[in-house]
């Protein structure tokens, strides 16, 4: 009977494919830089940083014959606070809502024991699933390591299609989405074709102030960066009105994040504004402030207002 269904949709299939793809790894591996250089453009924020990430975030590449829709998930980790622990939800759920899972690994290392627990992490979540794993940073790859490395992260994944590319540089990733296509099942247009991401511009906005943050001060201030949109302005069409806090887990983070005279404040405002001016191609008033949230990242119920 099932058989027999399925023949009656495949005989009226229209050919086009679509599907959810959960791109998982370790933190670092290079995740959102991969589907930013998927997409052609900034969906999802990046930094050298482990646990960059924090919540689930769909970037979609559309062609015409297929829609994939890339899910951005946070590094998978052990999880020390309620954010860790909520980050590591909203990889295990992309991971369970799948059709085909991406696994990114750093391709400049041998397997650690990170690369291990993803391992398992798929086991339990993904099952049988469809799975490609894209072996990213190729460009810092050695010649010599080259065999060793890519055999030991096969033997971790014997049933995975796989592909070395380099998220930064751009090499192979037509060749990723190629083998990402085969496992694609049919489906329909999900999405509109021009639709990249269905993160709001004012989320998107937060998180760019967010990068900015990090690109400064990631060595001072490792982790307890959130960040609030107060307002969204749009409503004027040349120019877009938003105001935003950076909090901070210490009042001694305050004072570095705002600098003397305020000049680090300012340089982040400066790089946060031009990022999202670029990203909505209006004009961007941004004015920014700073807040002490002691240990938010612990606090279950901060942790939910701030929409993690
Ligand atoms: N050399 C090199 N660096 C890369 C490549 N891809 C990403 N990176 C760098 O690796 C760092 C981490 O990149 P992200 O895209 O933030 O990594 P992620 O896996 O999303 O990290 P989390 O969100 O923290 O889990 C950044 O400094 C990137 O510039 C690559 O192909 N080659
Ligand atoms: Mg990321």
């Amino acid at each position: 009977m099932y058989h027999h269904w399925r023949c009656i949709v495949n005989a009226e299939s229209t050919g086009f494919k679509s599907g959810f793809i959960a791109v998982v790894g370790r933190p670092n591996v290079g995740k959102s830089t991969l589907i930013n250089a998927v997409i052609g453009q900034k969906i999802a924020i990046v930094s050298p940083k482990p646990q960059t990430t924090r919540r689930l975030q769909r970037g979609i590449h559309t062609t015409a014959h297929e829609q994939f829709v890339f899910c951005d998930t946070p590094g998978i980790h052990r999880p020390r606070h309620a954010l860790g622990k909520s980050m590591l939800a909203d990889a295990i759920q992309a991971l369970r809502d799948a059709d085909v899972v991406l696994w990114v690994t750093d391709i400049s290392y041998m397997p650690t024991g990170g690369d291990r627990n993803v391992v398992s992490r798929l086991r339990m979540d993904a099952g049988e699933k469809p799975l490609v794993l894209g072996m990213n940073k190729s460009d810092r790859l050695r010649a010599g390591d080259v065999l060793p490395h890519t055999e030991a992260f096969r033997a971790l994944a014997p049933q995975a299609a796989w592909m070395l590319v380099s998220a930064t540089r751009g090499d192979n990733i037509s060749e990723l989405l190629e083998q990402l296509a085969d496992e694609l099942p049919e489906g329909p247009r999900y999405y509109p074709e021009d639709q990249v991401t269905d993160t709001r511009m004012r989320e998107l906005a937060g998180e760019l102030l967010r990068e900015a943050t990090l690109y400064y001060l990631q060595k001072e201030i490792p982790h307890g960066v959130g960040v609030e949109v107060e307002a969204f302005d749009e409503s004027d069409g040349a120019v877009a009105r938003i105001s935003a806090t950076i909090e901070v887990e210490r009042e001694r983070h305050k004072g570095i994040v705002i600098g003397k005279r305020g000049e680090m404040l300012k340089r982040i405002g400066t790089r946060a504004r031009r990022e999202i001016a670029n990203m909505l191609g209006v004009k961007v008033h941004l004015s920014t402030h700073v807040k002490v949230c002691k240990d938010w990242r612990y606090d279950r119920q901060h942790v939910a207002r701030m929409g993690y």
